[in-house]
């Protein structure tokens, strides 16, 4: 087995204990003396940097979200001098607002060794080619496996995203072996591929896909389509970007890089911590960071952590595959409904992962269609048929969903793909 940095990735809970107690108590030090917007939320709350001396401590600090980022744009939570800060990335800001993260070179520096930790863990090394095709620029997710493929001594290829044609040479003649990018983007990559008929040219063997909400029906169809292994990777622009945890050979989820950040789960709710073990938001406090060191980061992102023995001997704790924001679960008909639990029911039916949600209102009632693009062979034009394949898709999302939507089944690459967050949902209520 390969790891990037033995002594982090394999420590014993005692000594991760002892690391993580040491950052975190310079840390909260250093944003109450020099973040004053962090200061004044500390002393509304009563505490005190010396009341903050373990992880366990943590319950005392007040919860940060990105409200607190929007209006303490853009440095106001800058902790350390403009001048030694030396980059900036941001969010795609489809939720609202851009916001702004701000990273020294060693800030930086970490950050890539957290990439590189993933790409190892895929069985990455200096001998591979890392086909990077997630977007570079203000997105952290082509920067952040860029530089961590660097740091491996890769062999790296900055595609950044689009012109699907050039990827899929680039991919053939330069014989790439790990492939990043946004799993709906894989998806489209495998489709081209086959349709080119060049699946015999390409020499990839692990992806590595994150950025955006996946199934485990989604992996297999990747890992069929495109003869790889795919392991997801996690993170968020606020925390640093891709590599804030990752997945290894075993695949039951991802280790967090917990030297840098740790990680609490809350009840997104009452923002009170929940115990170990429990499905709530995945709350991160940056340890490590000198610019942007944010303390009990609210990333809406719902998941399970767990402590349990991994194959890999990593001792880092793993937490489970993202299954919706709180903010992207959809209300409907006062059901709570995630976009991935739609995407399991047509993957394991057999459909292509090319599918759309609408949500509306008509006459006070919720609506929800899902448009599902049929595949050349699943195409049929007999209407008898097509009504058919519907209600069976029906009747497999309600029992899946405990409501019924409507299910539309429409031609073959009648939904526009995606080069990188795929859009799955488009709610057109008015709240
Ligand atoms: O998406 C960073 C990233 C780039 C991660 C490349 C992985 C690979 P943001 O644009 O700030 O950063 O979006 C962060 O994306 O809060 C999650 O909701 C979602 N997300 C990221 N990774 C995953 C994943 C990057 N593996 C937001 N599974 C996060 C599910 C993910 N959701």
């Amino acid at each position: 087995m390969n790891y990037y940095q033995r002594d982090m990735e394999l420590a014993s809970r005692e000594d991760m204990l002892a690391v993580q107690s040491e950052r975190l108590e310079r840390t909260v030090r250093r944003v109450y003396e020099n973040v004053p917007y962090y200061r004044a939320l500390m002393d509304e709350k009563g505490v005190k940097p010396a009341d903050v001396k373990t992880p366990a401590d943590l319950y005392k600090l007040p919860l940060l979200s990105k409200e607190d980022l929007r209006k303490a744009y853009p440095y106001g939570l800058l902790a350390v001098p403009r001048a030694d800060a030396v980059r900036i990335q941001s969010t795609s800001g489809t939720t609202g607002k851009r916001v702004v993260a701000f990273y020294t070179q060693r800030d930086i520096d970490i950050w890539e060794e957290c990439c590189a930790r993933a790409i190892v863990a895929a069985g990455g090394s200096r001998e591979d080619v890392v086909h990077v095709c997630y977007g570079y620029g203000l997105f952290t997710g082509g920067p952040g496996l860029n530089g961590g493929s660097h740091k491996v001594g890769s062999l790296t290829l900055p595609m950044s995203s689009g012109n699907t044609e050039r990827q899929i040479q680039m991919m053939c003649d330069l014989s790439a072996t790990i492939l990043c990018c946004t799993p709906s983007y894989a998806a489209f990559l495998a489709e081209s591929i086959i349709e080119q008929g060049v699946r015999d040219q390409i020499s990839l063997k692990a992806g590595i896909f994150g950025a955006e909400t996946w199934s485990e029906e989604m992996r297999r169809d990747l890992e069929t389509r495109l003869g790889i292994k795919a392991y997801d990777i996690y993170g968020l622009t606020e925390i640093s970007g891709p590599g804030v945890s990752f997945e290894c050979s075993e695949q039951t989820g991802m280790h967090i890089n917990e030297d840098h950040f740790i990680a609490e789960i809350i009840d997104p709710k009452s923002g009170d911590p929940l115990p170990e073990g429990s499905r709530g938001e995945l709350v991160f406090s940056c340890i490590s960071k000198e610019a942007f060191p944010l303390l009990r980061y609210r990333t809406r992102d719902i998941c399970v952590l767990s402590r349990e023995k991994c194959s890999c001997g990593r001792t880092l704790v793993k937490m489970s595959r993202v299954t919706g924001r709180s903010d992207d679960m959809l209300i409907v008909r006062g059901v709570n409904v995630f976009p991935s639990q739609i995407e399991t029911v047509l993957l394991s039916c057999g459909y292509p992962p090319n599918y759309q949600i609408i949500v509306d209102r008509v006459n006070y009632s919720d609506t929800i269609e899902v448009q599902v693009e049929m595949t050349q062979e699943t195409f049929s034009d007999t209407v008898k048929d097509m009504a058919r394949q519907e209600g069976e898709l029906v009747s497999a999302l309600r029992s899946m969903l405990g409501i019924s939507p409507k299910v539309t089944l429409v031609a073959p690459r009648s939904i526009a793909r995606s080069e990188g967050k795929a859009v799955r949902v488009i709610d057109r209520r008015k709240f």
